[in-house]
């Protein structure tokens, strides 16, 4: 039997994804592959499956923490003989409080091996003294010594909070990175240290090498922030380990307590953080604070003006006055496309332009592929051909794969063709990105298609997966209806709306016959493209999808 940890996997680089779901308790049997927990990050929720089978001893996160890649999510027990040392006295059940731990605190329990790392390999047994560093805060500049979190003969738990540092973008606390005593405080409070200077001299349980800096991102590596709050850094359960909270001073000089992904959020949504109420400790604004005020905003229940000025509120109505109702909260990834739409249908001048093709030849030779599609255990509907078409169409049209900067002043031109298609799945929208369309074959997007919109339903998508796009295709072929506009995906300037295909009767100057054709809706922004660059572009996927051999020039 050997007890190993599993850690966040590669989650495309997104910080602070909050856990929405466990799936897994402690005692439960897992299997390979089995789901462990739900994350949700701005762009995606996915599940974490597990690199494991064996027995899961002990969950380490708990719903509402938020993880980044390597974090501890479950010890498990496999079968597997454990290569480390025999299981010394203080397991982890003794290590580590109940209920986990919160996002930020890397639990390095000794006996517990993180799948991904190296084996320990110490001999284990003799006490030791460690002296804590100032671990990577990511500056060469000094920063402040705010506060002493424990004193000489205190005894304390790895991942105890031992001293809290500011600089003038963050505060951070430093972990214990193992159970031990204090023996001597190294710093006072106010002092200035920087990276490598030394903290605290503990005497540890065990005699192993110790990465002190094990327990966390360095605060500008750290995009969540955890409270800088006497209980929580005196708690082992709640401890964070190398965490941030940047206190700085909004409009009105009122000092705000919000971590630099939420200031970012509160920057991209024109919301002025001194107007919303904290909901972390501390008052310390989360993402959730900011994300609820814009739509207490667009509900009409909160100022108007911090999101959009001069914008006449909703009017909030009662509508149990009017029969029986029932209130439903909605998904963090629905509110945040509510968001995304509302800011792009409030800053991009929308136009759609319209058009049917006729894909009456195209459906003949898809129809005939069937088999073929079959065989290769893919299937071919239109939008691959849509991708290819799109794909030639935006790179000899470039302004339709360009984004205007946020100042309006430049344009910036994408040598790439990277097409996001939007999925309709039960917890929200969705937009995979397919890339370098214009470099692949019509199979090779078929399986792209179905892969992803696959994992899109199965909340599989990574962050990664979801970003890059140059335009976007969203077809409703399947569901029906002659004709949408649909809303820019800023900072995007295009987007194909497909409905759905019918056979109608054509003129052919003789008589009519019957073609089958497709809506096309394109979407545009009016501020890079005009009238006659959309007609172009949407003449010439008309041209495309009509006559598909013209899709190999
Ligand atoms: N007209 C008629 N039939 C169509 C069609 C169209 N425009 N587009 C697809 N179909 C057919 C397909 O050919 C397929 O039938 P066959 O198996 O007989 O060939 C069937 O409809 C189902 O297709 P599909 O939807 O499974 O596959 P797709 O590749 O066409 O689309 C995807 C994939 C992921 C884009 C789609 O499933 C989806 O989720 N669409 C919704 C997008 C959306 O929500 N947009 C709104 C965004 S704004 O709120």
């Amino acid at each position: 039997m050997a007890k190993q940890q599993i850690t966040v996997p590669d989650i495309g680089g997104a910080e602070g994804a909050e856990v929405i779901e466990l799936l897994v308790a402690a005692g439960d049997q897992i299997e390979l592959e089995q789901g462990l927990l739900v994350l949700e990050s701005d762009k995606a929720s996915m599940e974490i499956p597990s690199t494991l089978a064996g027995k899961v001893l002990q969950v380490l996160v708990k719903v509402g923490d938020e993880l980044s890649e390597g974090h501890p999510i479950v010890v498990v027990e496999t079968e597997a003989e454990a290569e480390a040392e025999p299981e010394p006295e203080s397991s982890a059940d003794t290590a580590e409080p109940e209920g986990g731990s919160p996002a930020g605190e890397a639990v390095q329990d000794a006996d517990v091996e993180p799948v991904a790392a190296e084996q320990a390999s110490s001999g284990g047994g003799a006490p030791s003294e460690i002296t804590v560093e100032v671990p990577d805060i990511g500056t060469d500049d000094a920063v402040d010594v705010i506060e002493l979190c424990v004193k000489p003969g205190d005894e304390v738990a790895e991942g105890d909070s031992l001293v809290v540092l500011e600089s003038d973008k963050a505060s951070m606390e430093v972990p214990s990175p193992r159970a031990g005593k204090v023996i001597r405080m190294l710093v006072k409070e106010g002092a200035a240290v920087r990276e490598g200077d030394p903290l605290v001299l503990l005497e540890s349980a065990r005699d192993e090498p110790v990465e002190v800096s094990a327990g966390g991102d360095s605060p500008a590596a750290s995009t969540e922030s955890t409270p800088v709050d006497d209980s929580v850094a005196q708690a082992p359960a709640t401890a964070g380990a190398a965490t941030s909270q940047p206190a700085a001073r909004d409009s009105d000089d009122t000092l705000v307590y919000a971590g630099p992904a939420v200031r970012k959020l509160a920057r991209e949504l024109g919301v002025d953080l001194a107007k919303v109420t904290g909901s972390g400790p501390r008052e310390r604004v989360l993402k959730e604070d900011v994300q609820g005020f814009v739509q207490r905003a667009l509900s009409g229940k909160a100022p108007v003006a911090a999101v959009g000025a001069g914008l006449p509120t909703v009017p909030d109505v009662d509508f149990s006055a009017f029969g029986a109702v029932e209130t439903v909260p909605r998904t963090k990834l629905d509110k945040l496309t509510a968001a995304n739409m509302q800011r792009s249908w409030l800053n991009v001048p929308h136009v759609t332009q319209f058009d049917d093709a006729d894909i009456t030849d195209l459906e003949a030779f898809r129809k005939s592929m069937k088999g073929e599609a079959e065989q290769r255990g893919t299937r071919l509907t239109p939008m691959p051909f849509l991708l290819k078409a799109c794909a030639t169409a935006l790179r000899d049209n470039p302004k339709f794969n360009a984004s205007v900067t946020a100042d309006g002043e430049s344009l910036v031109y994408k040598h790439y063709v990277h097409i996001g298609m939007a999925v309709d799945t039960p917890v929200g929208l969705m937009v995979p990105v397919i890339r370098d369309v214009d470099r692949k074959s019509i199979w090779e997007l078929a399986d792209e298609v179905v892969e992803l919109a696959e994992k899109a339903r199965e909340r599989k998508l990574k962050p990664a997966e979801m970003q890059g796009g140059c335009f976007t295709i969203s077809s409703l072929g399947n569901i029906g209806g002659n004709g949408f506009s649909p809303i820019v995906n800023t900072p995007e300037v295009g987007i194909l709306g497909v409905s759905r295909a019918a056979v109608k009767p054509v003129w052919d100057g003789q008589a009519f016959q019957p073609r089958t054709l497709l809506p096309l809706s394109l979407s545009y922004d009016h501020r890079v493209i005009n009238g006659g660059d959309a007609g172009r572009f949407c003449t010439q996927l008309v041209t495309l999808l009509g006559d598909i051999r013209r899709l190999l020039f």
